[in-house]
């Protein structure tokens, strides 16, 4: 992807992050390989500008964010002490900053993929945990390292470890502050799948181009009613449900797909 990326964003005084985009994919890679892609103030406001150029993008399909290097990322960098020097600093960092990159993920009209490249710490963990399909290597490990700094899980992290893991792991792991081998980590369902480092750019490229060539509308609103069915009841579900299949029903994609099966055809899908 990067060989033939048409687009770059790449900021010459500040290279933390990358943006690539082909097509409708975009990549965007935390760039920090010697602090293990550690986050900075100044890298989560480029995450978050990045984020609002895919969402303003009416033809993207697809964000990958990875890392560069070793990691995908060790969290909040522990350097920035401007970020972090007393209580009034983190709130700022974590609603100025973290909060609102959570978000944008969690509204983005397409699929996030996290390519969980090697070991996520902290907010790395949190920032993961926040895209819609997390795929990681096997040497990867998830490492829920707060409590060994004196800080509890943010960025989502308790809302997304308790949630996937159940209270009794989330809240052990949290309170030890310990790691998670991401092939144990899929075992437990906190992830989707754990791959062979030889193969994992391969397998991320191909499920890349599968969600790509997806039906992003659907896909887009099938998001929409996850995220809702974490705090639904099912009358409520049910009735989003019939909201977001109305609108499922009256795309392009959904018409192309109907035609496809019944022309015993594979579905050609534009996103709309
Ligand atoms: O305001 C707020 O509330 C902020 C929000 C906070 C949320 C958080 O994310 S808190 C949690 C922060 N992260 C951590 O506590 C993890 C710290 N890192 C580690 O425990 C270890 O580095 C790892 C387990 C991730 C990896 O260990 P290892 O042995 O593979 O690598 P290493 O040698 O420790 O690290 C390599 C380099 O990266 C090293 O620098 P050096 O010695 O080569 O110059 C290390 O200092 C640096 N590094 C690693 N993590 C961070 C970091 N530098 C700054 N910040 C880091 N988080």
């Amino acid at each position: 992807m990067s060989e033939s990326a048409n687009r770059q964003n790449d900021n010459q005084a500040d290279d933390s992050i990358h943006l690539q985009q082909v097509g409708g994919v975009y990549r965007l890679t935390l760039n920090r390989p010697q602090r293990l892609n550690a986050l900075t103030r100044e890298m989560l406001s480029r995450i978050s500008d990045a984020l609002a150029d895919i969402a303003a993008d009416a033809g993207a399909r697809l964000l990958v964010i990875t890392g560069a290097g070793r990691a995908f990322s060790a969290g909040q960098d522990l350097t920035d002490k401007g970020a972090i020097e007393d209580g009034r600093a983190c709130r700022n960092t974590v609603e100025r900053y973290y909060n609102p990159v959570i978000r944008q993920i969690h509204s983005l009209e397409l699929p996030v993929v996290a390519a969980v490249n090697g070991i996520a710490a902290g907010a790395g963990v949190s920032l993961a945990l926040a895209c819609d399909i997390v795929i990681a290597v096997d040497s990867a490990a998830f490492d829920i390292a707060f409590a060994r700094i004196g800080l509890i899980p943010d960025a989502g992290g308790t809302h997304q470890l308790q949630r996937l893991l159940g209270p009794a792991r989330a809240r052990a792991l949290a309170m030890l502050g310990e790691k998670l081998a991401a092939p144990e980590a899929a075992r437990l369902g906190l992830i989707h799948r754990a791959v062979a480092d030889d193969t994992f750019e391969a397998e991320v490229n191909a499920l890349a181009q599968r969600l790509a060539e997806g039906p992003t509308r659907a896909l887009a609103l099938m998001k929409q009613a996850f995220h809702a069915g974490d705090h639904h009841s099912l009358e409520q579900q049910l009735a989003l449900e019939a909201e977001l299949q109305a609108q499922a029903a009256d795309s392009e994609d959904f018409a192309e797909g109907l035609a496809a099966f019944l022309a015993k055809r594979a579905p050609r899908f534009k996103g709309m």
